[in-house]
C-alpha cells in the first residue's frame, strides 16, 4: 500500500499508475498536465482531479498545469466521495475501484454543488487580485483594488502593477495553451471591472494614463457585418494590455485611415466573414500604402485565408501584412511586430515567407484542367424528366413567420459550431466531457443555457422568416426562370462545375434539378431568409456593463439559433408548406437524416458563390419590406444572425462545390445577368481559375 501511496504522489509516476491500473479511468496528459475522466461523472471527475493534485503539491511537486475550472478544493469535498476517490487515487483497498464505481451511480447525474471557497480571501493582496483575474471572480475585484489604491501613491500604479502581474499570468496561460478562450474573455471582464472603478481616481489626479504596449485598430470592412470573431481577437489582445481602437462593423476604409492617423495607432486589424469583404482588404493594403503607412496589418476572419493574404493583400503593401486564424497566434503575432528590438528581423522573414508560399501557391492551381463551359453543359447531371417525380407545394406564394417562439428552434440547434467559435474543438455532446476541453466546455454550454432561457423568459431575440414557392423551369441550360401562373418574374442564374471530371461524373450547376422548359412539365422551387433580430442591441447592453464575456455570448447565441432557424424552416417547408416529405417524421432520427430530401443552398455557399443573387431573393420575397432583413453593399445581411437561400425539392438534389471557373463562363454569366464583365470578375473572383 505505501508503495503505491509514493507512486501516486510522485507525478509522473503515478499518472503512469493511474493508467495502468485505474479501470473506468482515463487520464491523459504528460509530465505537466494530467487530467481524468471518470465515465462522464464530473462529481467525481473533479474530485480525482483536486485529489491528486492535493497530494501531488503535499510532496512537494513543482506542478506545471492546473486547470483552476476543474477542481473542487479539497477540503469542500463531501467526506463520503473523499473517503472513495481517496481509496481509488491511494490504493488503499483492493475493491476500491469497484467501490468508488458504485458509489458514483449515487452522484450520478447531480451536479457539482459550487460550493463557494473562500480561503483565497486569506491570501496577500496581489495573490487575491490575481486569483480573481484568472478565476475571472469578479466579486471581490472592487474591494480588493480599493485596498491597492489606498496603499499606492498613485491610482494607475494599480492598474501597471497589480492588475498587469495578473493578466500576465492570464496571458502566459494562455499563450501556452493551459487557459481557455472563454475564461480568458471571463478575465478580461474582471479586468475592466476594476479598470473602470479606478479610472475616476485616475482622472481627478490628472495622472497620466497607463502605458498600453501597443495601440491597435480593429474593424469589419465595409459592407461585411461579422462581429465575434473580430470581439474575441480584441479582447485577447486587450488582455494583454494592448489598447483597442474597435472600429466596430461596416467600417468605411476612409474611416480606418482617418482613425489610424488620427490615433497614431501602431498596428491595424481587419475582419470579415464573406468574399466580398477580401476586395475591402486588398483596397485598404493600396490606400496604407499610397498613404505611406508603415504599421503593420493584420488579416483575419472565416473568409480570409493565408493564400488571399499572401496573393492579393501582401503584395499590395510593403510593410508587414499577416494572416492570423485565432486568437491565441494574435497575441504572440503583435507581440512579434510590435517588439522593437526583433521586429525588423519578423517583418524580413514574414515577409520572406509570404513570398514563397505565394510562388507555390500560383504554381499549384496550373495542373488542374478545366472544361469549356459548352462542354461541362453536355456533360450536366442528368435527371429523366420524364419519370422523375414533381411535387406541387401545397401552398404557392410568399408567406411570413414572425410569430414563432425561439424555444421551438432549441432543438435544432447544432452546438459543435458553438464550441468551435470559442476556440474549443470537438463535436457536441462528447465535448463536454473531453479530457482536455471538457469542463470549460461544460461550463460554457451551461452559461448559453442559462442565457437562452433569460433570452427566451425576456423574447431579447426575435426570429422572423420570409419563404415562398413559385413555378419554374431551367432555361438557356444553366438559368431558371421563375414563375407565376406562367409568366416569369426572375431569373436566377447558376454556375457550372468546369473541372475536368473522369468519364461518367457529371458538371454540376444548380439549375440541374429543376426540369428544363423544353420537357414541357411545370417544376417548382422556393426561396427563403431567416433572420434573429436583437443579437446587436442585446450584446451593446453587456458591452455597455464591461462585460464582454457576455456580449460575445449573445452574438454567438443568435448565430446558432439563425442556422437552427434555417434548418427549422426547411422541415416545415419539406413536411407542411411545400409537403413533399410529409412523412418525414415517421422515420427515427438516424434516418431523417439520411433521407432529407431536397436541399437548401444559401448564395455564398460552395454550390452558389455568387452573393448577387440574394438580390433577386430579395426582390422576389420582398424581404426587406416583408421583414426587415437589409443588405449591405456587399450583400451581407443585416442582422447579422441571418440565413437567406434557395429550396430544391428534387430528391436526386444534392450539395456540391462548384470549384473554379474560366473565363468562358465568366463571359457568358455577365452576359445572361446583364451586368459588364469587371462586376462579374469582382464578385467571382474566388471562383476564377487561373
Ligand atoms: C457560423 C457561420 C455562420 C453563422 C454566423 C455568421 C455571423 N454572423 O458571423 C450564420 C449561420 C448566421 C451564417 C450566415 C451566413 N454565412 Co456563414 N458561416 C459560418 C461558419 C460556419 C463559421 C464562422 C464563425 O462564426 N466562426 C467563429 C468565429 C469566432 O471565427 P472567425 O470569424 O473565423 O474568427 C476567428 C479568426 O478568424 C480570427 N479573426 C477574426 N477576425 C479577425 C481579425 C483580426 C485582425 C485577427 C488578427 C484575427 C481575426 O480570430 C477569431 C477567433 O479565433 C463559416 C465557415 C467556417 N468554418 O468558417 C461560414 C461562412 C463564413 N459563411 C459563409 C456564408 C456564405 C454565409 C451566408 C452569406 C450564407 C447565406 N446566404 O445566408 C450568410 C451571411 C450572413 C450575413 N449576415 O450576411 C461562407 C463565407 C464565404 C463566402 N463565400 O462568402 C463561409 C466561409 C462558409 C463557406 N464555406 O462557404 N454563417
Amino acid at each position: 500500500m505505501e508503495e503505491h501511496r509514493k507512486n501516486a504522489i510522485d507525478f509522473i509516476e503515478a499518472t503512469r499508475w493511474v493508467r495502468e491500473n485505474l479501470e473506468n479511468v482515463s487520464v491523459s496528459g504528460g509530465v505537466s498536465n494530467v487530467s481524468f475522466s471518470f465515465r462522464g461523472n464530473n462529481v467525481v471527475r473533479e474530485a480525482m482531479h483536486s485529489v491528486f493534485l492535493y497530494y501531488a503539491i503535499q510532496n512537494g511537486m513543482n506542478m506545471g498545469i492546473v486547470n483552476p475550472a476543474m477542481l473542487e478544493v479539497y477540503d469542500d469535498i463531501p467526506k463520503d466521495l473523499l473517503e472513495h476517490v481517496e481509496d481509488v487515487i491511494l490504493d488503499r483497498r483492493d475493491d476500491a475501484t469497484e467501490r468508488l464505481l458504485e458509489f458514483a451511480e449515487t452522484v450520478k447525474g447531480t451536479k457539482t454543488e459550487k460550493t463557494v471557497d473562500l480561503s483565497w480571501r486569506e491570501n496577500a493582496l496581489q495573490d487575491r487580485i490575481t486569483h480573481a483575474l484568472v478565476k475571472g471572480i469578479d466579486a471581490y475585484i472592487i474591494e480588493d483594488v480599493e485596498q491597492a489604491r489606498v496603499e499606492a501613491t498613485k491610482p494607475i500604479e494599480v492598474i501597471e502593477g497589480h492588475l498587469m502581474t495578473g493578466m500576465n499570468v492570464v496571458g502566459d496561460l494562455f499563450g501556452a495553451g493551459k487557459m481557455f478562450l472563454p475564461q480568458v474573455v471571463k478575465s478580461a471582464r474582471v479586468m475592466k471591472k476594476a479598470v473602470a472603478y479606478l479610472n475616476p481616481f485616475i482622472e481627478a489626479e490628472k495622472s497620466d494614463a497607463s502605458e498600453p504596449v501597443g495601440k491597435i485598430l480593429m474593424a469589419t470592412v465595409k459592407g461585411d457585418v461579422h462581429d465575434i470573431g473580430k470581439n474575441i481577437v480584441s479582447v485577447v489582445l486587450a488582455c494583454n494590455n494592448y489598447e483597442i481602437v474597435d472600429l466596430g462593423v461596416m467600417v468605411p476604409p476612409e474611416k480606418i485611415i482617418e482613425t489610424a492617423i488620427a490615433e497614431r495607432v501602431d498596428a491595424i486589424g481587419l475582419s470579415g466573414l464573406i468574399t466580398p469583404s477580401l476586395d475591402e482588404m486588398v483596397y485598404l493594403a493600396k490606400e496604407m500604402q499610397n498613404k505611406n503607412f508603415e504599421v503593420p496589418l493584420l488579416i483575419g476572419g472565416a473568409t480570409t485565408s493565408k493564400a488571399h493574404t499572401a496573393v492579393k493583400i501582401d503584395t499590395q503593401y510593403e510593410n508587414a501584412v499577416v494572416h492570423v486564424n485565432d486568437a491565441s497566434r494574435a497575441v504572440t503575432v503583435v507581440g512579434d511586430l510590435l517588439n522593437k528590438k526583433n521586429s525588423n528581423a519578423y517583418v524580413a522573414k514574414l515577409k520572406k515567407d509570404y513570398e514563397e508560399f505565394r510562388t507555390k501557391f500560383l504554381k499549384r492551381g496550373k495542373e488542374k484542367s478545366y472544361i469549356s463551359i459548352e462542354e461541362a453543359r453536355s456533360k450536366k447531371f442528368k435527371i429523366d424528366w420524364e419519370t422523375s417525380e414533381i411535387v406541387k407545394p401545397k401552398e404557392m406564394g410568399v408567406q411570413i413567420l414572425k410569430q414563432l417562439s425561439l424555444k421551438e428552434l432549441l432543438p435544432y440547434i447544432d452546438w459543435s459550431p458553438f464550441f468551435r467559435s470559442w476556440d474549443l474543438h470537438g463535436k457536441y455532446p462528447d465535448i463536454l466531457k473531453d479530457d482536455v476541453v471538457g469542463e470549460q466546455a461544460t461550463q460554457l454550454f451551461d452559461d448559453a443555457q442559462e442565457m437562452i432561457q433569460q433570452i427566451i423568459a425576456k423574447q431579447l431575440l426575435k426570429p422572423k422568416a420570409v419563404f415562398g414557392f413559385f413555378e419554374a423551369n431551367t432555361i438557356n441550360e444553366d438559368d431558371i426562370s421563375v414563375k407565376k401562373k406562367g409568366e416569369e418574374i426572375a431569373v436566377f442564374r447558376t454556375l457550372r462545375q468546369q473541372l475536368k471530371k473522369r468519364e461518367g461524373i457529371s458538371n454540376h450547376a444548380l439549375a440541374d434539378f429543376i426540369a428544363p422548359e423544353s420537357t414541357g412539365r411545370i417544376d417548382y422551387m422556393g426561396a427563403f431568409c431567416v433572420g434573429i433580430f436583437g443579437a446587436q442591441e442585446l450584446a451593446d447592453s453587456y458591452k455597455a456593463k464591461d462585460d464582454d464575456y457576455s456580449a460575445i455570448m449573445a452574438q454567438a447565441i443568435a448565430d446558432r439559433f439563425a442556422e437552427a432557424f434555417a434548418e427549422y424552416l426547411h422541415k416545415q417547408i419539406r413536411t407542411r408548406h411545400w409537403g413533399y416529405a410529409s412523412d418525414e417524421d415517421l422515420s427515427n432520427d438516424e434516418l431523417i437524416k439520411e433521407s432529407y430530401k431536397g436541399i437548401r443552398p444559401a448564395p455564398g455557399y460552395p454550390a452558389c458563390p455568387d452573393h448577387l443573387e440574394k438580390v433577386t431573393i430579395w426582390e422576389l420575397l420582398e424581404v426587406e419590406k416583408l421583414i426587415g432583413v437589409t443588405l449591405t453593399e456587399s450583400l451581407a445581411m443585416w442582422p447579422a444572425a441571418a440565413v437567406s437561400g434557395y429550396y430544391f425539392a428534387n430528391k436526386e438534389a444534392k450539395y456540391f462545390g462548384l470549384g473554379k471557373i474560366t473565363d468562358d463562363q465568366l463571359t457568358d454569366y455577365a452576359e445572361r445577368k446583364g451586368i459588364n464583365k469587371e462586376k462579374a470578375r469582382k464578385w467571382l473572383h474566388p471562383n476564377l481559375a487561373g
